[in-house]
């Protein structure tokens, strides 16, 4: 763990980089651009060339898709106890997505004209569930679950199959809970190009969700305007910032979680206080022992965890906003005070009991978030996301008669004579 004090003269230096800007390199966006146009061009031979080159797999138009026999046998292998957890974890997920969703209103504006909004369903969406070294059974419910709640009634889901054709039973299971109707084995920039420009069997959809690699962001970035997307969720990140009130071992727990998620996650730590930071230390030594992943997990805390000793929590507070961490962990004397001033944090953990660990899997809220420093400029993904938006006006002679002085004003500096004719026309009729 890198350790910087505001004492040190590298400080300034290592916090202003930490001011970050998500922005793809040429060559990844190359490579993307490729694959995307390949996709377009040949359809399911492209899939199926890159399934072959990235993921060992060969596929063909009968393998294409999980089978129902797949989706039986998942069934019928996954434990009763996962079940419960997944059923648990689904109906926190929708009872947060029905509070979040935008419910239809209107009212009357100054002329008399009835004006409001009215919010569907998609009728299509696509998810992405990344594949790698944990199979993320939990993400099939931070991103599907949301759109069955909604009431989206296509879900086509995408996540790599292993060298042997299979995809966890596990995560299939959840993916059927979730609302997915349809999952195809497929990953990668390949498989949002999929979902977003269709190919010979597979149905385009209108709107992609969920997390990815890099190249599986950029491809859902270059896509935006064939579909729409949610945000663009990279590798996960977490700052906990703590004072002496903090728990040094629910720290140390926290950030060996974080650890977990591989060498390309963050795991970011600021305190005020150098005694919790070495209470933290001796903890992540002693934790570190009982985890099965013990080394993969010491090579990222060698390598990509750091921890800085601020001043006081203010000035953490102004870096946690620079930063843009994708979750907070928030464990302070006077944590209202705090919470108030943090605005860029895609979700926040208050206190030492909120693990962010059940955020991941249970709380409610999706656990698919802004990273990589776009939580400056996106939210995390919400149910009201998976609601088209109309506007609606209704207008009587009244209310038109009301607007027709004003609407001839900006027809006529506009220049736009016939704009203003049309309403006159039906306020003197
Ligand atoms: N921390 C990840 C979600 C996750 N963790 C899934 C475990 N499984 C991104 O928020
Ligand atoms: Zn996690």
């Amino acid at each position: 763990m890198k350790i910087v004090r505001y004492q040190d003269a590298e400080y300034a230096e290592f916090v202003q980089q930490l001011d970050r800007q998500a922005i793809p390199s040429t060559e990844l966006y190359e490579t993307v651009a490729g694959i995307v146009d390949a996709v377009k061009q040949r359809g399911n031979a492209a899939l199926y060339a890159y399934t072959e080159r990235f993921d060992k797999l060969v596929l063909d138009d009968s393998t294409l898709f999980v089978s129902e026999e797949e989706l039986a046998e998942a069934e019928a292998v996954v434990e009763d106890s996962v079940k419960e957890a997944i059923a648990a974890s689904k109906k926190n997920v929708h009872a947060f997505a029905r509070q979040s969703m935008r419910q239809d209103w209107s009212y009357t504006n100054a002329e008399g004209a009835e004006v409001g909004e009215r919010f569907v369903p998609y009728d299509r969406v696509g998810v992405y569930v990344p594949g790698g070294k944990a199979p993320l059974v939990s993400t099939a419910l931070m991103t599907a679950a949301i759109g069955q709640a909604v009431g989206v009634k296509d879900i086509l889901a995408a996540t790599p199959a292993g060298a042997n054709g299979k995809v966890n039973p596990s995560l299939l299971y959840a993916l059927k809970e979730s609302g997915a109707t349809q999952i195809i084995k497929v990953g990668g920039a390949q498989a949002v190009a999929a979902m977003a420009l269709g190919t010979e069997t597979v149905k385009p959809v209108e709107k992609i969700f969920g997390p990815g690699n890099s190249f599986v962001v950029e491809a859902k970035r270059q896509l935006v305007g064939a579909v729409s997307i949610d945000l663009l969720p990279g590798p996960s990140e977490v700052l906990i910032i703590a004072d002496e009130s903090a728990n040094p071992a629910f720290v140390a727990a926290d950030l060996l979680a974080q650890a977990e998620h591989g060498g390309d996650s963050v795991v970011g730590f600021a305190t005020t206080s150098v005694e919790l930071l070495a209470k933290v230390e001796v903890e992540i030594e002693r934790q570190i022992q009982a985890l099965s992943r013990a080394e993969y997990i010491r090579k990222v805390l060698d390598d990509g965890t750091f921890a800085l000793v601020v001043e006081n929590l203010e000035e953490a507070i102004r870096i946690c906003n620079v930063f843009a961490p994708e979750h907070l962990s928030l464990i302070v004397g006077d944590e209202n005070h705090w919470l108030d001033q943090v605005k860029t944090a895609g979700a926040i953990y208050v206190g030492n009991f909120a693990a962010v660990a059940v955020g991941d899997f249970l709380a409610g809220p999706s656990h698919t978030l802004p990273t990589g420093g776009s939580g400056k400029s996106f939210s995390g993904i919400r149910a009201d996301q998976f609601q088209r938006r109309t506007s609606i006006v209704r207008m009587d002679q009244a209310s038109v008669q009301k607007s027709e002085k004003y609407v001839a004003e900006f027809a006529r500096v506009e220049g736009l004579d016939a704009h203003g004719a049309s309403v006159s026309i039906r306020a003197n009729a």
